[in-house]
């Protein structure tokens, strides 16, 4: 009789749950190569080309093809870093700014074939995309639209010789995983125009790489996070408008950072971040690697905002990657190593205040298993639930991690965190906006035996796969607030250097308030003199490249030494600078350049 009642038990459930619908996607959604390039989550940008060689941030496309000639080049080095690193792609600037190509492009008469590196016949696609099959990394390409080379930029037939390049680029070197598409231009009001042919462009790399994540300012296939600092928004919606031109509509950096809710276009953060101060390798900046504190800090902030990471490591004039740099990496993995090894939920009971169709399929533990496949529903009229987690002892955790089935959508607006205190009540800990692919959440050091997660607000019912705690013992502070303000002031008048006597002046320094208070000087005019009365010219119509995307302290150093006391820098045109960017505001200061 027991037998037959659990029989008619089972037949029952199985018979209710094949009548529970599974949830239905929300809003757009992402491809399936939209979710396999998210399950990355932490990829090595790689800047390398002429600037290499002179140090330049964006060449002016007239740098002789002679200057590259790396020594040592060494791809599979490149690959076996980042996967020592813990990284699972690799983006190599294939064409910069300065449309130098670092494969033979046929239509291009800028390229590795025309410098001495390997008498000619080098192609550093072709061996970075074989070290990257050989290491089981994806092999992905920046192609500049920009380009100060080509004789047809600026042309209508610009358009096509861009179409050829990409096609011959994309069309060579096996699988693609992403094309990244620089919509910097800094040609400037009197420069050329180009009418880009986005349609056409996005349309040339489908047809060559069928579904490869498309990355530019909007997307369509993963969007810039509004700045080149390393920080994706505390609210961060994977969702974007993209017009069907691909032309906008003009966005701000803060919807850039933050994602549009309900947007038309499924096109995640990617935060793209250098390593050192600059995208294209320095000797000078071999001190400026960013710390482990500091990549920590990116790290929380990108991949645990529901945003993939980025991080620039660009190789030295030999073809390598500095030991500085490759150092700080292998720190930084065994720093996540350690904090992300142990899930201290791993073990733990879930229960939630709803299972969909209370069926098992759907149920709570789902959350805490590693198929990512599997989730936890709840019925559709809920937009509001709970769930508990229940440890099996007290114990310590500084990080909650959570994700959601992005296949379905984003659903998440409001979520709080609450830890069991020892009296019994609930002590709440967080209060968040969205989770995303992933979301990790800093609490204070807790130590309890459960953790409640409320969803407040969500777009449609939640569908959970991921709950994580770990404690982290080695982020410890925000060193950027600790850096020493510098002296504010507006960035239209000119900055003077007194060095005191006459002397021989290398260069200058010029670091604008990184939150761009006062805006930030993008071209200007610089005069030497040794009397402060009597100015000479030194240089006219100069640009800080970048300066706006990436604006920290730009090294300018002179064609030669110049002999003088004082030198002044006159903006001539300031910008208004990147003041969206969530960074501390007291961070740097306007200062005035200085001699080196
Ligand atoms: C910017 C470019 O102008 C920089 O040179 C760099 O390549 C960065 C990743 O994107 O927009």
């Amino acid at each position: 009789m027991r037998q037959l009642f659990a029989a008619a038990l089972i037949s029952f459930v199985a018979f209710s749950c094949a009548s529970v619908s599974e949830p239905a996607p929300f809003g757009v959604v992402p491809t399936s190569q939209q979710v396999e390039w998210q399950k990355m989550e932490y990829n090595m940008f790689m800047h390398f080309g002429p600037n290499t060689f002179t140090g330049a941030e964006w060449g002016s496309g007239e740098e002789k093809a002679e200057i590259f000639n790396p020594t040592a080049l060494d791809c599979s080095q490149w690959t076996k870093i980042a996967k020592n690193a813990g990284m699972k792609g690799v983006i190599i600037t294939a064409k910069h700014h300065d449309g130098f190509c670092l494969w033979p492009n046929p239509v291009s008469r800028h390229t590795v074939a025309q410098s001495p590196w390997k008498d000619g016949k080098g192609d550093v696609l072709k061996e970075l995309s074989e070290a990257c099959r050989e290491d089981e990394l994806g092999f992905g390409v920046y192609i500049s639209p920009w380009d100060r080379n080509d004789p047809h930029y600026g042309t209508d037939e610009y358009n096509d010789v861009f179409v050829k390049t990409l096609e011959h680029a994309l069309g060579s070197y096996g699988r693609v995983f992403e094309q990244w598409f620089d919509r910097a231009c800094g040609e400037g009001p009197n420069g050329k125009k180009q009418v880009y042919d986005w349609v056409l462009f996005n349309g040339t790399v489908d047809k060559m790489q069928p579904g490869t994540v498309i990355f530019s300012d909007y997307g369509p296939g993963c969007r810039w996070v509004g700045n080149e600092k390393g920080h994706a928004g505390r609210t961060c919606w994977s969702t974007m408008n993209v017009d069907a031109d691909f032309n906008g509509p003009v966005v701000s950096r803060k919807e850039l950072n933050e994602g549009i809710v309900g947007g038309n276009t499924w096109a995640p953060a990617e935060t793209d971040v250098s390593i050192r101060r600059g995208w294209f390798w320095k000797e000078s900046e071999n001190g400026t690697v960013k710390s482990l504190q500091h990549l920590l800090k990116i790290y929380y902030e990108s991949v645990g905002r529901n945003s993939l990471l980025l991080l620039n490591v660009p190789p030295d004039t030999n073809g390598l990657i500095h030991p500085v740099d490759s150092a700080r990496l292998m720190e930084l993995r065994t720093a996540l190593d350690e904090i992300f090894s142990v899930d201290l939920a791993a073990d733990a009971r879930v229960e939630a205040d709803n299972v969909r169709g209370a069926c098992r399929k759907y149920r709570a533990e789902n959350m805490l298993k590693a198929d990512y496949d599997k989730y936890w529903a709840v019925d559709d009229s809920l937009t509001t639930v709970s769930f508990v987690v229940t440890l099996p002892e007290r114990r310590a955790f500084n990080r909650v991690q959570l994700q959601e089935y992005i296949p379905l959508g984003q659903r998440v607006a409001a979520f709080t965190i609450d830890v069991l205190d020892e009296d019994g009540s609930w002590k709440p800990v967080a209060r968040e906006t969205t989770i995303g692919y992933k979301r990790i959440v800093h609490i204070p050091v807790t130590t309890t035996s459960a953790v409640r997660v409320n969803v407040e607000e969500a777009l449609a019912c939640p569908v959970l796969n991921g709950f994580a705690l770990f404690m982290d013992n080695i982020y410890v502070s925000d060193e950027l607030t600790k850096l020493p303000a510098g002296e504010v002031r507006a960035a239209s008048e000119p900055l003077v250097v007194d060095t005191g006597e006459p002397r021989s002046l290398k260069g200058f320094v010029y670091a604008p308030k990184e939150n761009g208070e006062g805006g930030v000087i993008t071209t200007y005019k610089l005069e030497a003199s040794s009397d402060c009365e009597n100015w000479t010219l030194v240089c006219d119509e100069m640009m800080f490249e970048n300066i706006l995307n990436n604006p920290v302290a730009q090294e300018v150093v002179f064609e030669r030494p110049i002999w003088t006391r004082l030198l002044r820098l006159t903006p001539i045109r300031v910008e208004a600078g990147t003041g969206s960017a969530p960074v501390p505001s007291s961070t740097y200061g306007v200062s005035a350049f200085a001699a080196r």
